[in-house]
């Protein structure tokens, strides 16, 4: 007999009585049993604080409270209790207020964790606040905490009655046009009050007689496949059907788009495996049922009969001569990609009054994003098969899954789900085909979500670069030449990895203008977890090796690192120094920045010194980062923009992970459309549908503002043409009905002015615009431990002329955070151990410094709309080498091989000794 636990609680101030399982977890009788999905649930396992709710006055984790701990009677409040977008509490207005919310995903969690504190402490300071959120166990991977706790302080003073809440309206800037406003996202006030769905808020949406899926997974690295027996799982309650690669209609490959020079072909993706499995958690079978806790059971009763062959879990062991091909005729190292500029540089060096090498490794950084991956799919009125998932690209996936899958290319349509970050691991499509498999195999719709160990087990990482690199520099510290060598470790999948090595010779000693370079990277099919994009996308690695390299240089040399730079931005600056592709700098504020940052470094230098003791050293560190803003060579974006009778609406996909896409398409829709004069909602979107919208290509490399931003920009300059009669003035919806003028108009902008890198030369034109900026680093290493605590981190950006400022600090403060988590914490590497977010070391609110600072240069680009560069992906260039580069100045210490734990910081001191 299966029995449940009735009992009377007050819900939001509603009683209400409530049967539950005892061992249920309160966040699903809250989500699915009471239907309040404003709570969310991340993690599962108490370390996030997505699904915090109070309870009798206290903060609790639903997912780690089981129902039969909830008491009777007790009163519960969750977020869909404090206000609603048009009566919203304090916190929620200054959550919008202050740019405190990003994705969204966190928000819920975070606004009930700060109404506790400011039911208990009306009066918090900053470092209470800070306290409180560590103690509260939420985690935010967007917005580098600083928004957030300025909204908590702006709160409490409404709250306390010294200001009226009217005030936040005025930051807000909402007359005339938004460009260079702080104007909120449009979807602010929905994710404040809980009511902007995520992929898992549809689950109990979707119709009656949905399927359930659940994938059966395997537990070696690289194995064949002898055979599977699905008998008993089919047996298993609630069991529909379970899917082999046998039920796949195409050629269950996902199509990797390599390039011509690619050795392998890129059809090295399996939807499901059907020969293989090539890493750790590996799909080979999916059930599908009526729930998902049956789909999961059944899955665990697939069994699989292996041949467990040698795992290559880095580059080195996949490059030896020994490995076997993990893809049998394709060799480990697929992809080899040169630069060839200037002069022969080992001659050069040998004339070189100074020479230095270094060996960097960068790690396999997990996105750790708040919400898991999920999606779900059915066919739709006309038959087609439409996947909803986090896609960060559904024009490209459209064309990545549609063979695996075997459709016309008519027949698949791809949504955009409201997404809580990805980072860049959705620039790869993830469960899109396992979605589109079960759909064509079941006839129903199906629901897929993987927990948070399959997210982070099962989803693309960050690859990982082994780099060594050289400088020769005159005697005055000028850069005369530099080689490189690297290995770009990107797992057992094809897909993207020949573009990233492209961003080692792009990226390596870039802010320098060096004349001379020479140097190679080879991309090595391994079997750890398959490389996606992530935010930086090769510059991290890059960067590490370009200004750690840059500092060790200055040492040698007895010259401060500043100084250095300072002499290598001015001396390119004074002689047009190029990229190492050969591409002219589109702005160069290096100069700049370095005036500006220099008082600031100094007395920072001075304060180091004053304050390190023989247990805790200071130190401060300087990087120079820069990042390109698109799609290799000739990028192309397209958008539309429709007259309403009130107003217009703007069709695109610009994918929104988080950053805000929403924010950015209605700022430079109303920048654009100046002369009508519209208010924000007479501008409306219709995002991230390929039947709907045109192909705006994905949101990845920091490419939307600029390449999707002059699409929309031209769309409406066509709109406005036509609207405009021979007097100046514009012509009335009316009035465009009446002489039956056309309504809506689609605008393409494509970068005509680039051309792709050559694969031998590394010399092209790769992109229209460019991203800058300089990073300053205050760090307290603890001599006995080796722990590095970044006290202040300083970012002087470049990002053009700048659309949404409240949005680009946030892109800028969030960036910086997972630059420190880099630098110090986070890791993919043991598969046994580092499977949750807090094992694999997401940076909670007290590992970020409350000091984090921005300053801009604000140089208008010839080529992005109305000045913008990108700006999502700058903060991510090279914060953590300047962290490493404080980490030398505190310590006197070198470590190179990422992140920088406390052990090797140790290690690091002690060998100096
Ligand atoms: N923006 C602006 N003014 C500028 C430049 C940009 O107001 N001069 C705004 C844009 O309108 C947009 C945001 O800043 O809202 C980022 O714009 P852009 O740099 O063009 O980048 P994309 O929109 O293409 O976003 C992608 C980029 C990448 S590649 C990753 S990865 C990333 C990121 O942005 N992942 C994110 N930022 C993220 N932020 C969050 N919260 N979550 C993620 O997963
Ligand atoms: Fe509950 Fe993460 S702490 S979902
Ligand atoms: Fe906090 Fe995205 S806004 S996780």
């Amino acid at each position: 007999m299966s029995k449940l636990s009735k009992k009377r609680i007050e819900v939001n101030g509603v009683q209400m009585d409530v049967a539950a399982d005892d061992n249920e977890m309160l966040v699903n009788v809250i989500r699915r049993q009471l239907g309040l999905t404003g709570t969310k649930l991340g993690c599962g396992k108490g370390q996030c604080g997505a699904c915090n709710v109070i309870m009798d006055g206290k903060v609790v984790r639903s997912c780690i409270t089981k129902w039969s701990k909830v008491p009777e009677c007790a009163e519960i409040l969750t977020v869909e209790g404090l206000g609603t977008p048009t009566a919203l509490h304090a916190i929620q207005w200054a959550f919008i207020a202050n740019a405190a919310v990003q994705c969204g995903f966190c928000t819920p969690g975070f606004i009930m964790a700060a109404k506790a504190l400011l039911d208990e402490n009306p009066s918090p300071t900053r470092e209470e606040v800070r306290e409180w959120f560590q103690k509260t166990r939420n985690v935010c991977r967007c917005t580098g905490y600083r928004h957030i706790v300025d909204a908590v302080m702006e709160a409490a003073e409404v709250l306390r009655g010294e200001k009226p809440m009217t005030d936040f309206a005025k930051k807000l800037n909402p007359d005339g046009t938004l460009w260079g406003s702080s104007y909120p996202r449009p979807s602010a006030a929905f994710k404040v009050t809980g009511l902007w769905d995520f992929g898992d808020d549809a689950r109990d949406k979707l119709p009656e007689g949905a399927l359930y899926a659940a994938i059966a997974q395997a537990e070696v690295s690289h194995a064949n496949i002898k055979s599977i027996d699905t008998s008993e799982a089919e047996a298993m309650p609630g069991v529909f059907k379970v899917i082999t690669a046998k039920d796949v209609k195409g050629n269950n490959r996902i199509n990797g788009l390599t390039f011509p020079s690619n050795k392998g072909d890129g059809w090295d993706r399996p939807i499901l495996c059907d020969e293989k499995i090539f890493q750790y958690g590996d799909a080979y079978a999916m059930v599908c049922a009526d729930t998902e806790e049956h789909a999961r059971e059944a899955a665990k009763a697939i069994k699989v009969d292996l041949e467990v062959l040698p795992a290559y879990l880095n580059a080195m062991d996949a490059k030896a001569d020994d490995a076997i091909e993990i893809h049998p005729g394709t060799p480990n190292v697929y992809y080899e990609q040169g630069i060839i500029k200037g002069d022969e540089t080992s001659e050069i060096m040998k004339k070189c009054a100074f020479e230095v090498d270094g060996d960097f490794y960068l790690q396999r950084q997990p996105h750790l994003t708040m919400e898991t991956d999920v999606g779900y799919g059915y066919y739709d009125e006309d038959g087609v098969l439409c996947i909803h998932s986090k896609s960060i690209g559904i024009h490209i996936h459209h064309a990545m899954i549609v063979d695996g899958l075997g459709l016309e290319p008519e027949k698949l349509r791809l949504i955009q789900n409201n997404a809580g970050g990805t980072f860049g691991y959705k620039f790869s499509p993830t469960m899109e085909s396992l979605i589109g498999v079960a759909v064509m195999a079941t006839d129903r719709p199906v629901f897929l979500r993987y927990d948070m160990e399959q997210h982070i087990t099962y989803t693309g990482k960050r690859s990982p670069f082994w780099m060594n690199m050289r400088y020769g520099a005159d005697e005055k510290g000028q850069i005369k030449a530099m080689e490189s060598e690297y290995y770009v470790d990107h797992g057992p999948y094809s897909e993207f990895g020949d573009l990233l090595t492209v961003r080692g010779v792009q990226f390596m000693g870039s802010p320098y203008g060096i004349e001379n370079i020479r140097g190679k990277g080879y991309t090595v099919c391994t079997n750890h977890a398959w490389g996606s994009a992530f935010r930086g996308y090769g510059s991290p690695q890059a960067f590490l090796a370009t200004e750690v390299l840059m500092d060790m240089l200055a040492e040698k040399m007895g010259m401060d690192p500043l100084d250095i730079r300072e002499k290598n931005v001015n001396v390119c600056a004074e002689t047009g120094g190029t990229f190492p592709s050969g591409q002219p700098f589109d702005a160069y504020p290096f100069p700049e920045m370095v005036r500006r940052i220099r008082p600031k470094y100094e007395e920072a230098k001075k304060k180091a010194k004053a304050e390190s003791t023989d247990q805790v050293k200071r130190g401060v560190g300087i990087s120079l980062g820069i990042y390109g803003c698109g799609l290799d060579g000739e990028d192309s974006s397209s958008a539309a923009v429709e007259m309403l009778p009130d107003g217009v609406r703007v069709y695109d996909a610009w994918e929104d992970h988080g950053q805000g896409a929403d924010a950015g398409t209605r700022g430079t829709a109303s920048k654009a459309l100046e002369p009508l004069g519209l208010k924000p909602e007479q501008i409306k979107l219709y995002k991230n549908d390929t039947a709907k919208c045109p192909n705006s290509g994905p949101a990845g490399g920091s490419r939307s503002q600029v390449m999707t931003g002059n699409a929309i920009r031209v769309a409406c300059e066509k709109l406005l043409h036509s609207l405009e009669k021979d007097d100046g003035t514009y012509r009335t919806y009316d009035e465009m009905v009446a002489e039956k003028l056309p309504l809506k108009y689609e605008g393409t902008w494509t970068a005509t002015m680039c051309s792709a890198c050559d694969p031998v030369t590394g010399q092209g034109e790769p992109f229209p615009v460019y991203m800058y900026g300089l990073f300053m680093t205050e760090v307290a290493v603890d001599v006995a431990t080796g722990k590095t605590t970044v006290e202040g981190m300083t970012l002087i950006g470049d990002v053009g002329t700048i659309n949404n400022k409240e949005v680009v600090d946030g892109q800028l403060y969030g960036g910086m955070a997972q630059g420190i988590g880099l630098a110090l914490t986070e890791d993919f590497e043991d598969i046994d151990r580092q499977r949750t977010i807090a094992s694999c070391g997401v940076p909670y609110i007290k590992d970020i410094p409350d000091a984090l600072t921005l300053d801009y240069v604000e140089t208008p680009r010839e080529h992005g709309p109305f000045g913008a560069a990108g700006c999502g992906e700058l903060p991510l260039t090279s914060p953590h080498a300047s962290v490493i580069n404080a980490i030398h100045d505190a310590t006197g210490a070198w470590v190179t091989h990422l992140p920088a734990t406390p052990a090797k910081v140790k290690a690091a001191m002690e060998e100096l000794r």
